[in-house]
Formats: structure tokens, C-alpha cells, sequence
């Protein structure tokens, strides 16, 4: 019997839920990073199990009280995934109390009725097994009285009873034909996982000096050239002071952002790959409507 549906991966913002993707579909196709916000879109992964049945996730923002309009933005992308679907992997930090925040998922989670797997995530963070358990009791109280649902420990880092996870949710989906292709990966197109993947290493290099307050736009990607793709982006901060930070000392900073992005993009897209970035400053973007709408992001 062949099942296909839709999974919604939601939960508060870092718990984890775009490594829990990757690692289940062996894949990267959605960028990871030790900051809150690193998802902004929602994104479609496909996992097609021969003869077994399809499985469609879709990976969210965080769920966080809205600050600004990316914000808005980034929780009405969850609220979609809520109702688009059919069945839920909600995923929490294991290694941190259940907080105000989970249980006002849970709730909203509860009240749809569907199926949850929950997933108590970075168990390699809590060594102690009283502690772990203590972490763990603290979540289960929040599906108290509830009958769908069963949970797991894992590590979406280490991979630690990963596999289970599909097996578990097809269980779950409706009976039907695969939605997509069996050989589709995702619904996105390589220019904009190509995107992310320069705003990833932008993020990740600059940790220290930068909130969340990049944005990457990609203004040519050209593929006529058989033998090398090129590729012009311009990474945007919202202030001058920040500028300096990404271009470094004589440029040194842009360029590790640029070498280090350009490999996982010639790894993506198996291609010899020339990136040329530029810095600009646009002020205040994350509240600015017409720009949110050129990143996608409205
Ligand atoms: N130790 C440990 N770290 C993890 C694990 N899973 C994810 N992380 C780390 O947690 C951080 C956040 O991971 P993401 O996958 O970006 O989290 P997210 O939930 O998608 O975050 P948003 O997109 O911002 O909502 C990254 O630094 C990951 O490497 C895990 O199982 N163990
Ligand atoms: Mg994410």
C-alpha cells in the first residue's frame, strides 16, 4: 500500500530542524546555523521510499514572537505549514527545559488533531542520564491527555535513531500516488539554495560581530558557459559599522565568505563554480516591505 503526504517540521527557532532534514534525506538542501531566523522560507523536501510511499516535508521558520516584519513574515510561513500538513514531526531542544514556547506550540499542534511525531533533539548535549531524563519528562507533559502522537531522542547531529524517523511517519500519511517525482530532491530552485548557501557561510563567518541581519541576493547566475557557472551576488547589512565586519581587513573576510560558499555551491550544482560578491548597506531592511519582497520574503 503505497502512502504519500505532507510532514510539517515545526518548532521553536534553533531547536534544529533543518539539520533533522538534511541528516533524514542525506541531503543538504537547507541551510544550518547556531542563529535564530536561519530559515526563512519554508522549504519542500521530498523523501521517496520505492514502492513504499513519498514523503514531503516541509521545513519552517522557528515559531517566535514576531519582532518586525521578517518576523511576521517568518511566522505566517510556519502558520502555512501548520495547515498545508497532513501530519506533524515537531521537534524540540533536548537539551534545554521545556520553555513557554513549546508548550504554546504544542498546544496549537494539539488542536489540529493530526498526527505528531515529536522529536526531542540534541541528546548528544546531556550526557547525564538523570538529567536526560528529567529534560525529557519536562516535554512529555506537554502531550499529557493526548492520544496522536509518539516521540523519540535523537540527535540530528550525530544521527542517532534517525532512521527510524521515516518509518515511523509513513505509518501515518493517507493513502495515494507520490506527489512529486521520484527522483525530486526539492521544490527549490538551485539559485536559491545557491543563495542561502552564500548567506550560510556570510553567517557562519562573521558570527561573532553579526546578529541576524544578512541578506544575500543573487543578481546573475549564469550557466552558458558548459564548464563554469557564474555567479554575481551582493550580500546586504543593515548598517554601515556592519559593512566593514563582512568586507574584513583588505578584503580578506568577503573572500573567505566567497571561497568557502563557492565550494558548497561547485558541490551542489557539480560544476566548476566563479563567484564574484559584492557588500552593500541597506538600512533597516528587515523592516523595509519592497525589499522583503525582492529577497521573497512577503
Ligand atoms: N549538539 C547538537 N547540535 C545540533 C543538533 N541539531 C542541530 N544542532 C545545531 O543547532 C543549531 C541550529 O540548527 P538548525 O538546523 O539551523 O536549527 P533550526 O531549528 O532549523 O533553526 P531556524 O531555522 O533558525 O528555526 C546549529 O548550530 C546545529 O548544528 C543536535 O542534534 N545536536
Ligand atoms: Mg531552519
Amino acid at each position: 500500500m503505497y502512502r504519500a503526504g505532507f510532514v510539517g517540521i515545526l518548532g521553536r527557532p534553533n531547536v534544529g530542524k533543518s539539520t533533522l532534514l538534511n541528516a533524514i534525506l542525506g541531503q543538504k538542501i537547507a541551510i544550518t546555523s547556531p542563529r535564530v531566523q536561519t530559515t526563512r522560507h519554508r522549504i519542500r523536501g521530498v523523501l521517496s521510499l520505492p514502492e513504499r510511499g513519498q514523503i514531503v516535508f516541509l521545513d519552517t521558520p522557528g515559531f517566535s514572537k514576531p519582532l518586525d516584519k521578517l518576523g511576521e513574515f517568518l511566522t505566517a510561513e510556519a502558520k502555512h505549514a501548520l495547515e498545508d500538513a497532513d501530519i506533524f514531526l515537531f521537534v524540540v531542544d533536548g537539551s534545554l527545559m521545556a520553555g513557554k514556547g513549546d508548550q504554546w506550540l504544542a498546544e496549537q499542534l494539539k488542536a489540529s488533531g493530526k498526527y505528531i511525531l515529536f522529536i526531542i533533539n540534541k541528546i548528544d548535549q546531556v550526557k547525564d542520564p538523570v538529567e536526560r531524563q528529567r529534560l525529557k519528562e519536562s516535554y512529555l507533559k506537554l502531550f499529557e491527555g493526548y492520544q496522536a502522537y509518539d516521540y523519540l531522542t535523537v540527535s540530528a547531529l550525530t544521527g542517532k535513531r534517525l532512521q527510524e524517523i521515516p518509518k515511523i511517519l509513513l505509518k501515518h500519511l493517507p493513502q495515494g500516488a507520490p506527489i512529486y517525482a521520484e527522483d525530486e530532491l526539492t521544490d527549490q530552485r538551485i539559485r536559491d539554495i545557491a543563495q542561502e548557501m552564500i548567506r550560510e557561510q556570510a553567517m557562519r563567518l562573521t558570527l561573532e560581530e553579526l546578529p541576524h541581519s544578512i541578506a544575500v541576493l543573487i543578481n546573475t547566475f549564469d550557466e552558458s558557459d558548459p564548464n563554469c557557472i557564474r555567479i554575481d551576488a551582493t550580500v546586504y547589512v543593515e548598517q554601515d559599522s556592519q559593512k566593514g565586519i563582512v568586507i574584513g581587513k583588505q578584503g580578506q573576510m568577503i573572500k573567505k565568505i566567497g571561497q568557502a560558499a563557492r565550494k558548497d555551491i561547485e558541490i551542489l550544482t557539480e560544476s566548476k563554480v566563479y563567484l564574484e560578491l559584492n557588500v552593500k548597506v541597506k538600512k533597516n531592511w528587515r523592516k523595509d516591505a519592497q525589499f522583503l519582497k525582492l529577497l521573497g520574503l512577503s
